[in-house]
C-alpha cells in the first residue's frame, strides 16, 4: 500500500502540461505558466491553499533552483532562457526529486524472478515489434543483474505494461503529443512496477518520433527502483535523447545504480559500459573544440561541454541531444563566424551546421576541400579570424585553408614541428583566443603566441574548465 499512499500524496499533478504552443515568457512568474506545472509535476511544487501562487512565493524560486541544480544549470532561481528551454524537452513523467522522501529510500523487489504482462498495444508499431522492444528493454537490466524477466499472458504480473492517453486510470494523466512520454511506478504490490506509455506519441523502432525500446528501458529502470540520474549520459536521465542506431549499451552510471540494488549478474554479455567524462579528471583529453556564437563547445566521446564566456561552470550535454544526425566522438570542429557556420569532421566526412540545422548538401567528403583522397581523418581545426584562414591538423602535418576563396593554400601540407615547435607531433584539439593558439595533446595544453611564434605556457588540459 506504499504505492497507494504515494499516489494520493501526489494528486496535485492533476494539472495538464501543455508546452509546445507557448511563447518565451522571460522572467514573468504567474500561476498559469506551464513551468509552474513542470515544477509541480517533477519537483513537488505545491500550490498554496488558496491555489494562488504569490509573486513573492519563494517556493517557485526554490523549486527552480532545485531543478537548475539537478540539470547542472546555473542556479539562479529565475526562469532564464536555458531553464525554459529545458522544460520544453520531451521527458519522463516520474518526478526528479523530493517526492519519495516520506518513504524508505531504495525500494526494490525482494525476488529476482519477475513477471511482466503487455496489457495492450499501440497502433504505431506491429505487435511483434512492441513485444521485441519490451523484451530488449528488460534484457538491458537482466544483463547486468541477477534479475530474470518472464512474460505472462494472463493474470496479474509484477510489471503490467499498457498504453493509454490523457487520464488513464491512475492520478498521472498524460498530456497529448510530446511533453510527458511515459511513467512507471517503483517496486511494490498492485501498481508497483507498472509502466504506462502515452499513446498520443508516435512510437517507433528507429529515430522517428520516440523510440519505444529506449523509453521502455528507462521506465523499467523505475519499475526496478531506480530514480532519475543527474548524469546526462545515463539512461535514467529524465530527458529523452535518441542515442543512435548502433547497438545500445547501458551507461556505467545506470549499471552502478541497479547493481547497488540487486548486485551484479554472472553473465554480462557486454561488460564495456560507457562512463561519462569528468571535466576535472587529471588525465582528461579532448576530441575537439570550437566556438559557436560566442560559446565554447568542448567535445569528448558522446558529449560536449558548453562553456559560456561569463560562466565558470560548463554544462555537459549529449551531442545527439543537439544534433541527432551527427556521429558521436567527432574528430575536429571549427567555427566560421562570418558565414555563421560550424564545421564538424569525422573520418572522411564534414558537416556544416547552422545552429541546430545541418546545411543542405552536407555531409561532404573532406577531399572536396582539397585534402588528399587517401587521408583518413582530420585531428583538429582552428579558424584564425584576423587572416580568414583555417588551419587543419592531421598526423604530423598541417594545412591552411582560405575560407573566402574556399581553396587549400599552396605550399601545404607542412610539418607541424616546423611551424609550431614543441607542441608535439599530433594535435587532439585546438582553439584560438586573444592572439594565442591553445593546442591540446593528451592531458597537456600548449599556449602558443601567434605573434612571437613560441610556446608561452604549458597547462593541464582540464585547466580549460578552471579545475
Ligand atoms: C525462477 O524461476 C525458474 C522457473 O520458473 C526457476 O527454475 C528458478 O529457480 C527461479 N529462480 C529463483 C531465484 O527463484
Ligand atoms: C528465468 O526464468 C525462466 C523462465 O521461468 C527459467 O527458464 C530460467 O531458468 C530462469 N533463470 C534464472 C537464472 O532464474
Ligand atoms: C490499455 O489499457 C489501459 C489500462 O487498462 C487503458 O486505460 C487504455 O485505454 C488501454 N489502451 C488501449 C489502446 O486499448
Ligand atoms: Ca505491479
Ligand atoms: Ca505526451
Ligand atoms: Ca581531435
Ligand atoms: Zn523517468
Ligand atoms: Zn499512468
Amino acid at each position: 500500500y506504499e504505492v497507494t499512499l504515494r499516489i494520493s500524496e501526489i494528486k496535485f499533478v492533476l494539472l495538464r502540461y501543455s508546452s509546445i504552443s507557448l511563447q518565451k515568457q522571460g522572467n514573468v512568474i504567474s500561476q498559469c505558466l506551464p513551468y509552474n506545472r513542470y515544477l509541480k509535476t517533477h519537483y513537488g511544487l505545491r500550490p498554496n491553499p488558496a491555489g494562488i501562487m504569490r509573486k513573492s512565493a519563494n517556493t517557485v524560486a526554490s523549486k527552480l533552483r532545485e531543478m537548475q541544480a539537478f540539470f547542472g544549470l546555473e542556479v539562479t532561481g529565475k526562469l532564464d532562457e536555458e531553464t525554459y528551454e529545458l522544460m520544453q524537452k520531451p521527458r519522463c513523467g516520474v518526478p526528479d526529486v523530493g517526492e519519495y522522501n516520506f518513504f524508505p529510500r531504495k525500494l526494490k523487489w525482494s525476488k529476482t524472478n519477475l513477471t511482466y504482462r503487455i496489457m495492450n498495444y499501440t497502433s504505431d508499431l506491429r505487435r511483434a515489434e512492441v513485444d521485441r522492444a519490451f523484451k530488449k528493454a528488460f534484457k538491458v537490466w537482466s544483463d547486468v543483474t541477477p534479475l530474470n524477466f518472464t512474460r505472462t499472458r494472463s493474470g496479474v504480473a509484477d510489471i503490467m505494461i499498457s498504453f493509454g492517453t490523457k487520464e488513464h486510470g491512475d492520478f498521472y494523466p498524460f498530456d497529448g503529443p510530446s511533453g510527458l512520454l511515459a511513467h512507471a511506478f517503483p517496486p511494490g504490490p498492485d501498481y508497483g512496477g507498472d509502466a504506462h506509455f502515452d499513446d498520443d506519441e508516435a512510437w517507433s523502432d528507429d529515430s522517428r518520433g520516440y523510440n519505444l525500446f529506449l523509453v521502455a528501458a528507462h521506465e523499467f529502470g523505475h519499475s526496478l527502483g531506480l530514480e532519475h540520474s543527474r548524469d546526462p549520459g545515463a539512461l535514467m536521465f529524465p530527458i529523452y535523447t535518441y542515442t543512435g542506431r548502433t547497438g545500445f549499451v547501458l551507461p556505467d552510471d545506470d549499471v552502478q545504480g541497479i547493481q547497488e540494488l540487486y548486485g551484479a549478474g554472472d553473465k554480462d554479455p557486454n561488460p564495456k559500459h560507457p562512463k561519462t567524462p569528468e571535466k576535472c579528471d587529471a588525465d582528461l583529453s579532448l576530441d575537439a573544440i570550437t566556438e559557436l556564437r560566442g560559446e565554447m563547445l568542448i567535445f569528448k566521446d558522446r558529449f560536449f561541454w558548453r562553456l559560456h564566456p561569463q560562466m565558470v561552470d560548463a554544462e555537459l550535454v549529449l551531442l545527439k541531444s543537439f544534433w541527432p544526425e551527427l556521429p558521436n566522438k567527432i574528430d575536429a570542429a571549427y567555427e566560421n563566424p562570418i558565414k555563421d557556420l560550424v564545421f564538424m569532421f569525422k573520418g572522411k566526412k564534414v558537416w556544416a551546421l547552422n545552429g541546430y540545422d545541418i546545411v543542405e548538401d552536407f555531409p561532404k567528403k573532406i577531399y572536396e576541400m582539397g585534402f588528399p583522397k587517401e587521408m583518413k581523418r582530420i585531428d583538429a581545426a582552428v579558424h584564425i579570424k584576423d587572416t580568414g584562414k583555417t588551419f587543419f591538423f592531421s598526423g604530423n602535418k598541417y594545412w591552411s585553408y582560405d575560407e573566402e576563396a574556399e581553396v587549400m593554400e599552396a605550399g601545404y601540407p607542412r610539418l607541424i614541428e616546423d611551424e609550431f615547435a614543441g607542441i608535439g607531433d599530433r594535435v587532439d584539439a585546438v582553439y584560438q583566443r586573444n592572439g594565442y593558439l591553445y593546442f591540446f595533446n593528451g592531458p597537456l595544453q600548449f599556449e602558443y603566441s601567434i605573434w612571437s611564434k613560441r610556446i608561452v605556457r604549458v597547462l593541464h588540459t582540464n585547466s580549460i574548465f578552471w579545475c
